[in-house]
C-alpha cells in the first residue's frame, strides 16, 4: 500500500483501546494518580470546533501522564439541564428528556471517532434522577447547616405571558418571546450562603498557583472586597436614622445629599399614600433586575422632602433622595452623594441643583484654582489626593483621612470601619421544568417542610405540556399535590428546580465513583482522586462555575461529604477557534461553500457573481456563517489531523485561526510520518552516538526526548509539535547510506512515533506495531532520553581575520589547538582575505573565536 488509510487504521486502534478497556480506570495506592478533566458539555446535539479544541488539550494531557506512569482519571459526561431543552420542546413539541438524550447519543457518537482517551464507563448525564438525588440530599444538608435558606428576591417578570424569565430570556430589557417589556417582581426564593465563605474564597485565590492569572483577578473582583464604613445619619425633624455604606468616609465633608434605594425600607414606607413616589418606584422596577441595565440607565432621583444631619455636624443637614441607581442588595441599599468625586454623584448634583463642594485636591497643585474649576466642572475628580475643606481631616492622606474619618465615627457612635463584599448569595431557584426538583413541601400549617430523605429521589413527571407559556410542573394535574411530613395534611410540593449550576458544582467529584447509588461520594474514591490535577475549558466559565464550585466543595467539607477545600489544582482556559468571514455589499453573512474565487483573485457569491467581502478571522459562530463542523473535517482528515492542527499554529491559551492550508498541513505531515516509516531498512547496527551525521541525529532525538516531555508538562503543544516537525525533517534528511545511520534513521522514527502518540494516537499505534512493539503503545512508557547525550559535544567559533568576522567552523569541544587552526584555515572565506600573505599569529579564545593575524 502506498496511502495512508486513516479510516481503517483509527477505526482499528479506538477499537483495539476498548477492546482492552485501556482507560477504564481504578483507585490504585501504588501509583500515583492524575485527575485530567475538560469541562463537560452542555449536550445542545452537536460538537463545535471549541469542543474539539478543548478535548485534545485534555487528551494530550490524560495520555502524556498515562505514559509517564500516573493513573490516570479522564471521564466525560453531560451537563444535561437547562433552558435549551426546555425551548425545543416548546418550539418542536419533542420533552425535553427526549430531546436531551437524542443529543448525548448523537454527541457521543461525535466524539468517539476522536479518540480520546476518556474512561467511558463513568459517563453520566446530570438530568438522570440517579444523579440528581444526591444533590437533592446535600441541599437537605444545606439546609440543615443554615447553608440554604428562603428569602424574597427580585426576579424577571414577562407581564404578557405572566411567568418569570431567565436572565438569557430577556433581550434589550424585553421578554424574549412577547416583546413587552420585563418587570420586576418580588418572590420567595432559595439561595445559598456563598457568602459566609467571601473570605476564604478571597485569601484561598493566593494558593492557586497553577490557575491563569486572569481567572485569578476575574475571581478576586467579583468577590469584591472593599473597606469602608458604615455611617449613621439621623432624620430631621422625626425618629430614626439612615444608615449608609461608603468606601470613601474622607469625602465626608464634601456630602450634599443622601440615595435610598426605591426598595429600601423607609422608601416603602414613604411610598405608602404618596402616588408621586409610588409610580417613581414603578419606574424604577421597570428597569429590570440585571446590574448593567441599573448602570447605563440616565440617573433619576425622587425628592422625599426629608433631610438628615451630617454625623460631624449636626447643625448641618443634607435632602434625602430615592434613587433608581442604588442598589438594595448592596451594603445598605442607602449612599451619601459626593458630587465632587464621584461621576455618578456629580452627575445626579447638576441634574437636581445639589452643592458640588472639593474636599481632596492632588497634590502639588494651585488648590484654590483646583477647587474653583472643579466646583464649576461637570467632571468629577476621583483620583487619589490631600483632603481639603474637610476640619480635622485637612492634610492628610486619602489613607490617612479614611482611618481619621473611621475613627470619629466610632468615637461620636456614627457607626464603624466595615469590609463589604460584592459577593451576594447565590439564588439557585428557578421557575423551569428541566431542572432538579428542590425537596421541600410547603404546608398551611407547618410551613417549608423538607422532604424526608427516605422519600429521596422526588422526580420530574414525565407527562407535562409546554403549550402554554409558564413552569409547567405550577400546571401538572396531581405532581404538587402531596401531604405534609410532619401532619399528614394535604401540602403542596415546591414547583420550582435548581439553577444548573447546582449540578456542575460537584460533578467532577461524583466522577470518582458515578456508579454509587447510596452516597454521591464514595469516600475511598474521591480521598484518591481529588483535586482534579489538571481542569481545562473556556474562560467564560472564570467567575460563575469556578466559584461556585469551589463555594461547593468547601459546603460539602463541612457536611461532612469530602475532605478537599479546592476542587481544581490546576486550571487551563483555552483560546476560541475563529475563522474568516464573508458579506455580500448589503451585509449578508455568507458560508464558505457559497463563494468562490475569480481568476483575477476576487471573491463572488456563486449564485450572482456579486462581490464578497472577506472579513478577518472572528469567533466561530452560526449567526456569522464561519462555522466548520468536526465531522466534515474528521471524514476528509481524520481526528489525528484535526488534533493536531488543533495543537499546532497558536499556544493552546490564544485563539486560533481556522484555515483550510493549516488542517491540509497537519494531513501531509501525518502522511509524511507514514511514508517515512515506511523506509525504514533492516539493520544489526548499534544505535550511534558519534559526531557522524547518524550520531547527531541521535543525540537530537535525546534532546527532542527532553524538551518536548517539558513542554508537555508545561501545556506549551504548539512549541511540542514544532519540535516533532524539526526531528521529523532532521530524520527525513539522514541518507541510509550504512547500517549505522540506517539504525539512526529507526530509532528516530521509533522516538517520533513514542512522542507523537498524545496527539497523534492512532498513526503512532499504528507506526508502532509495524515496528514491532511488544504491547500497544498506549500501554507503553514515555521514552528516557540519556542526559549524557544532551551535552553538546562540538563547539562553534567564530573565525575573524584581521579583526573582522569572516566565518564559522564548528570543531569538536576536544579539538587541539592545531585541528582548530587547521580548520579555520581551511575555511574559503578566510584564505580569500589572507590572500597569500604570511600567517603571522593565530589566537585561540577558547569555545568563541579564532583571530587570524597576517
Ligand atoms: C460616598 C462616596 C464618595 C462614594 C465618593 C464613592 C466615592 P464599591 O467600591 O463597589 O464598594 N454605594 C454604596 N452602596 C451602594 C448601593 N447599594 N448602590 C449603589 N452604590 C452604592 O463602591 C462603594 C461606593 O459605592 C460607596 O462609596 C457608595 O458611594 C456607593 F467620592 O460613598 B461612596
Ligand atoms: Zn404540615
Amino acid at each position: 500500500e502506498d496511502r495512508y488509510n486513516v479510516k481503517a487504521t483509527e477505526q482499528k486502534w479506538q477499537t483495539a483501546w476498548d477492546q482492552a478497556r485501556c482507560f477504564e480506570v481504578t483507585e490504585d495506592t501504588s501509583r500515583p494518580k492524575y485527575y485530567v478533566l475538560e469541562m463537560f458539555p452542555y449536550p445542545s446535539g452537536r460538537i463545535h470546533m471549541g469542543h474539539v479544541r478543548n478535548y485534545t488539550l485534555g487528551d494530550v494531557v490524560a495520555r502524556f501522564k498515562r505514559a509517564q506512569g500516573f493513573n490516570v482519571l479522564h471521564p466525560m459526561g453531560w451537563d444535561a439541564f437547562g433552558l435549551p431543552a426546555e425551548n425545543a420542546a416548546i418550539e418542536r413539541g419533542a420533552h425535553p428528556g427526549t430531546w436531551t438524550y437524542q443529543n448525548i447519543d448523537a454527541m457521543r457518537a461525535q466524539f468517539k471517532p476522536m479518540g480520546l482517551s476518556i474512561d467511558w464507563s463513568r459517563e453520566i448525564a446530570t438530568c438522570a434522577p440517579d444523579y440528581y438525588r444526591h444533590e437533592q440530599k446535600m441541599f437537605l444538608d444545606f439546609l440543615k447547616t443554615g447553608l440554604a435558606y428562603r428569602k424574597e428576591s427580585w426576579v424577571n417578570w414577562d407581564p404578557v405571558d405572566n411567568t418569570v424569565l431567565a436572565n438569557e430570556q430577556v433581550i434589550d430589557g424585553r421578554g424574549w418571546r412577547t416583546g413587552a417589556l420585563v418587570e420586576r417582581r418580588k418572590l420567595s426564593q432559595w439561595f445559598l450562603k456563598i457568602t459566609a465563605y467571601a473570605d476564604d474564597l478571597l485569601e484561598a485565590i493566593k494558593g492557586l498557583e497553577r490557575w491563569p492569572e486572569k481567572v485569578r483577578t476575574m475571581q478576586t473582583n467579583w468577590i469584591g472586597r472593599s473597606e469602608g464604613a458604615r455611617v449613621t445619619w439621623d432624620l430631621v425633624g422625626r425618629d430614626g436614622s439612615i444608615e449608609v455604606f461608603t468606601t470613601r468616609p474622607d469625602t465626608l465633608f464634601g456630602a450634599s445629599f443622601l440615595a435610598l434605594s426605591p426598595h429600601h425600607p423607609l422608601t416603602a414606607e414613604l411610598a405608602a399614600g404618596n402616588a408621586a413616589l409610588t409610580e417613581f418606584i414603578a419606574d424604577c422596577d421597570r428597569l429590570g433586575t440585571s446590574e448593567e441595565a441599573i448602570e447605563t440607565a440616565e440617573k433619576k432621583g425622587f425628592d422625599t422632602g426629608l433631610t438628615v444631619r451630617h454625623p460631624f455636624n449636626p447643625d448641618w443637614t443634607v435632602p434625602v433622595y430615592v434613587a433608581n441607581f442604588v442598589l438594595m442588595d448592596y451594603g445598605t441599599g442607602a449612599v451619601f452623594g459626593c458630587p465632587a468625586h464621584d461621576q455618578r454623584d456629580m452627575d445626579f448634583a447638576r441634574k437636581y441643583g445639589l452643592p458640588v463642594k472639593a474636599v481632596v485636591a492632588p497634590k502639588g497643585e494651585d488648590t484654590a484654582a483646583f477647587v474653583a474649576t472643579l466646583e464649576a466642572s461637570e467632571t468629577a475628580y476621583s483620583d487619589d489626593g490631600i483632603a481639603i475643606n474637610s476640619d480635622f481631616l485637612n492634610g492628610l492622606s486619602q489613607t490617612e483621612a479614611k482611618s481619621a474619618a473611621i475613627r470619629k465615627i466610632e468615637s461620636l457612635e456614627k457607626g464603624h470601619g466595615t469590609i463589604q463584599y460584592r459577593l451576594r448569595d447565590w439564588g439557585v431557584s428557578r421557575q423551569r421544568y428541566w431542572g432538579c426538583p428542590i425537596p421541600v413541601i410547603h404546608c398551611d400549617d407547618c410551613g417549608v417542610v423538607p422532604v424526608p430523605e427516605q422519600d429521596l429521589p422526588v422526580q420530574l413527571p414525565e407527562d407535562v405540556t409546554f403549550d402554554k407559556p409558564g413552569n409547567p410542573l405550577e400546571r401538572h394535574p396531581t405532581w404538587k399535590h402531596t401531604t405534609c411530613p410532619c401532619c399528614g395534611k394535604a401540602a403542596r410540593r415546591e414547583t420550582d428546580t435548581f439553577d444548573t449550576f447546582f449540578e456542575s458544582s460537584w460533578y467532577f467529584a461524583r466522577f470518582c465513583a458515578p456508579k454509587n447509588p447510596d452516597v454521591a461520594f464514595d469516600r475511598t474514591a474521591v480521598d484518591y482522586w481529588l483535586p482534579v490535577d489538571q481542569y481545562i475549558g473556556g474562560v467564560e466559565h472564570a467567575v460563575l462555575h469556578l466559584l461556585y464550585s469551589r463555594f461547593f466543595t468547601r459546603a460539602l467539607k463541612e457536611c461532612g461529604y469530602l475532605d478537599v477545600k479546592e476542587p481544581f489544582d490546576g486550571l487551563f482556559t483555552q483560546g476560541m477557534i475563529c475563522h474568516e468571514t464573508y458579506q455580500t455589499a448589503d451585509g449578508k453573512w455568507l458560508d464558505p461553500s457559497e463563494i468562490e474565487k475569480t481568476d483575477s483573485g476576487l471573491w463572488i457569491r456563486t449564485a450572482d457573481q456579486s462581490p464578497v467581502t472577506v472579513g478577518r478571522s472572528i469567533k466561530m459562530s452560526k449567526s456569522k456563517k464561519n462555522v466548520v463542523d468536526p465531522d466534515r473535517i474528521f471524514d476528509a482528515y481524520g481526528a489525528d489531523a484535526a488534533r493536531l492542527f488543533m495543537l499546532s499554529d497558536s499556544p493552546p491559551e490564544r485563539d486560533l485561526d481556522w484555515t483550510d492550508s493549516g488542517i491540509e498541513g497537519a494531513w501531509r505531515f501525518i502522511n509524511r510520518l507514514w511514508r517515512m516509516a515506511g523506509e525504514i531498512q533492516a539493520s544489526a547496527a548499534a544505535v550511534p552516538t558519534d559526531s557522524s551525521p547518524a550520531g547527531k541525529l541521535v543525540r537530537m532525538a535525546h534532546k527532542t526526548i527532553a524538551a518536548i516531555t517539558e513542554d508537555l508538562e508545561k501545556l506549551r503543544f504548539n512549541t511540542a509539535v514544532a519540535r516533532i516537525r524539526e526531528l521529523a525533517n532532521a530524520v527525513g534528511g539522514l541518507e541510509q547510506t550504512d547500517d549505522a545511520a540506517r539504525s539512526a534513521y529507526r530509532f528516530g522514527i521509533e522516538t517520533l512515533v513514542r512522542i507523537s502518540a498524545p496527539m497523534m494516537p492512532h498513526l503512532a499505534e499504528e507506526l508502532w506495531s509495524e515496528l514491532g512493539g511488544a504491547t500497544l503503545l498506549t500501554d507503553t512508557p514515555w521514552p528516557t532520553y540519556d542526559p549524557a547525550l544532551l551535552v553538546e559535544d562540538t563547539v562553534t567559533l567564530a573565525v575573524q581575520v584581521k579583526g573582522k568576522l569572516r566565518g564559522t567552523i564548528e570543531v569538536a569541544k576536544t579539538a587541539s589547538d592545531a585541528e582548530i587552526e587547521a580548520a579555520a584555515l581551511g575555511l574559503e572565506t578566510v584564505q580569500a582575505q589572507i590572500g597569500g600573505q604570511p600567517v603571522r599569529k593565530i589566537i585561540i579564545v577558547p569555545g568563541k573565536i579564532v583571530n587570524v593575524v597576517v
